[in-house]
């Protein structure tokens, strides 16, 4: 093992977002770009703890493009800066959720995922990287600020030749197995490990579930079809429903991963995951329940036979009913979601008599409150939820609890949501996106949103009156930590609302994300779809921000 120091110019645009830095290939692509971004992790790491002696990373991602050539760069550049060891999913693959597992369970120092996670992938996608801490954890707020700092005067990279022969250069992640490279000036040892990280998630998961009952039920003439959307969960899937739980192989579909996701979009939602809802929209012929996770399999879609449950409900219910499920058993401590999800978890969450915390959008605010004991299930509108169980969002993990769910309760999905809200009242709740528009013009919505923050309450609009608007601050419990600009809020005083925010994943142009929510107290209006109930509150939203005139946009991109 030889280590070299190369000298490098900065890039000022590795601010990491929402989750990671993500750009186009290409930009990644760029000599040193991804080499930089590394280096100021690590600098950062260094920095802030050192390195332990033995220090392992974790390393995997969701198999899009490009991912083969970042691993082998970030196995030399972690042979460079001290790292004892990286273990490295078999093939460069570990889902979100199974890295944070995995990191777990073999306490290693930290991990590299690599994912762009639903954004499209191949050679004119997208890439994504995130350093996740030994929580198993999204770093906070304040390492990436500070990646960022280095990232913006980083002078040179460390990177090491881990073997004499140039053609030997690449490492075998394919092969389950350990090397050892020894680096003769210092007399120290590096081993590569390639693990199956698919095992030890399946493993976990069965800890938690009532397999048994789920196998019951799939054995009942209960049909279900799950769609990995050609992304990573596809060996998960099949080690879990076909091994394990023994459905059918044809409960199955786009399970084999491809670097492109088959050229299609894996965001599990009803636009994307059209194939899906064809099926489960069928009328007579729909199956009982359907589910769908995206490119880096931390977010899921549930289906039921021609209904659809939106992820703010979805962890009102998991909360819910949590105690049919052996690993929550003895109840929850607590929930936390995301500020732009809707409220059902709160009256969950205020019968149990539990707390409830509302965070800013993206999986890294949940972290101390799980490490703390505060919460045990976390979501957020974008399909999200997940439990203490790891540290990151986890879309098997919630098909996996609805089919527990359903295996005890007996009841259709619908029949679930709809006691649900005869018991709790419903928040009517949809996203609208505007994806792809110009920066500018992202930026002057906002700017007259935020123009009216003094004007606007007690303001009238139909049947709903303002009560507040602000631009959403956290103070995070824990730590003391704030964290300002988390999306703009215009409350009603009937417990309505409209958020508006800016998306912190996209990597073209900017995207306008609107949330809407009205609460509905009465059963007979449950059955309504969302857009007919929420209508109005569309109009208001509309009006307020004048996006339609200052966009040119008549219509959302995609509607959730
Ligand atoms: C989006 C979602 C957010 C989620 C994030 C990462 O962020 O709104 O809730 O945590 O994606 O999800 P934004 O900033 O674009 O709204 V994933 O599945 O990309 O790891
Ligand atoms: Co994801």
């Amino acid at each position: 093992m030889h280590i070299q120091t190369i000298n490098t110019q900065p890039f000022n645009d590795q601010k990491p977002g929402t989750s990671g830095l993500r750009k186009k290939v290409k930009v990644f692509q760029q000599t040193g770009y991804l080499e930089n971004f590394v280096q100021s992790i690590f600098d950062t790491l260094l920095e802030k703890e050192g390195l332990p002696a033995g220090a392992t990373l974790a390393l995997g991602g969701d198999g899009r493009y490009h991912n083969r050539e970042a691993i082998q760069t970030i196995i030399q550049m972690a042979a460079a800066n001290g790292f004892a060891r990286v273990l490295v999913g078999q093939a460069g693959i570990m889902s979100t959720p199974a890295a944070s597992h995995i990191i777990r369970k073999y306490h290693t120092f930290g991990g590299l995922v690599l994912s762009a996670s639903h954004n499209q992938g191949g050679p004119q996608g997208d890439f994504g990287i995130k350093y996740n801490m030994s929580n198993g954890g999204p770093a906070p707020e304040k390492i990436t600020d500070t990646i960022f700092e280095k990232s913006k005067v980083i002078a040179s990279y460390k990177i090491a030749t881990l073997s004499k022969d140039a053609d030997l250069a690449d490492i075998d992640i394919d092969t389950i197995g350990i090397t050892v490279f020894d680096d003769a000036s210092s007399g120290k040892q590096f081993t590569v490990q390639v693990i199956d990280a698919v095992h030890d998630y399946a493993d976990l998961m069965q800890e938690l579930f009532d397999f048994s009952a789920i196998k019951k039920l799939l054995a009942s003439g209960f049909k279900m079809q799950f769609d990995g959307m050609h992304a990573v969960t596809g060996p998960y899937a099949q080690e879990i429903f076909v091994n394990r739980l023994s459905a059918p192989a044809s409960s199955l579909m786009n399970c084999v991963p491809s670097e492109d996701f088959g050229g299609g979009h894996p965001d599990p939602n009803l636009t994307y995951a059209e194939d899906l809802v064809k099926i489960m929209f069928a009328g007579e012929k729909a199956l009982d329940f359907g589910a769908a996770s995206d490119g880096d399999g931390d977010r899921n879609m549930i289906l039921g036979k021609n209904f659809f449950v939106t992820p703010s409900d979805s962890l009102a219910v998991l909360a819910a009913n949590a105690t049919l499920v052996p690993a929550y058993k003895n109840g929850i401590a607590g929930v936390a979601r995301s500020m732009p999800t809707s409220g059902a978890a709160d009256r969950v969450a205020a019968k149990l008599n539990i707390p409830c915390y509302e965070t800013p959008t993206g999986w890294k605010f949940f972290g101390n409150l799980m490490d703390a004991g505060k919460v045990t299930l976390c979501g957020e509108e974008s399909f999200g939820t997940s439990s203490s169980h790891v540290r990151e969002k986890d879309g098997l993990w919630a098909v996996l609890f609805w089919l527990n769910i359903l295996a005890k309760k007996g009841t259709s999905v619908e029949q679930v949501l709809m006691a649900h809200w005869a018991e709790f009242g419903r928040n009517v709740y949809s996203r609208h996106d505007y994806e792809n528009i110009p920066t500018d013009a992202a930026n002057s919505v906002i700017t007259h949103i935020k123009a009216q923050f003094t004007s606007l309450p007690k303001q009238k609009f139909g049947a709903y009156t303002v009560k507040t608007c602000d631009d959403f601050s956290y103070h995070d419990p824990i730590d003391g930590s704030i964290s300002n600009n988390q999306g703009i809020r215009i409350l009603f005083t009937d417990g309505s609302r409209i958020v508006f925010r800016l998306s912190g994943t996209g990597t073209e142009g900017a995207t306008i994300r609107i949330y809407l929510e009205a609460f509905e107290p009465d059963t007979k209006n449950h059955h309504l779809d969302a857009q007919v109930a929420l209508a109005e509150m569309i109009k208001i939203a509309l009006s307020i921000s004048q996006l339609v005139e200052k966009t040119g946009r008549f219509a959302p991109t995609v509607i959730t």
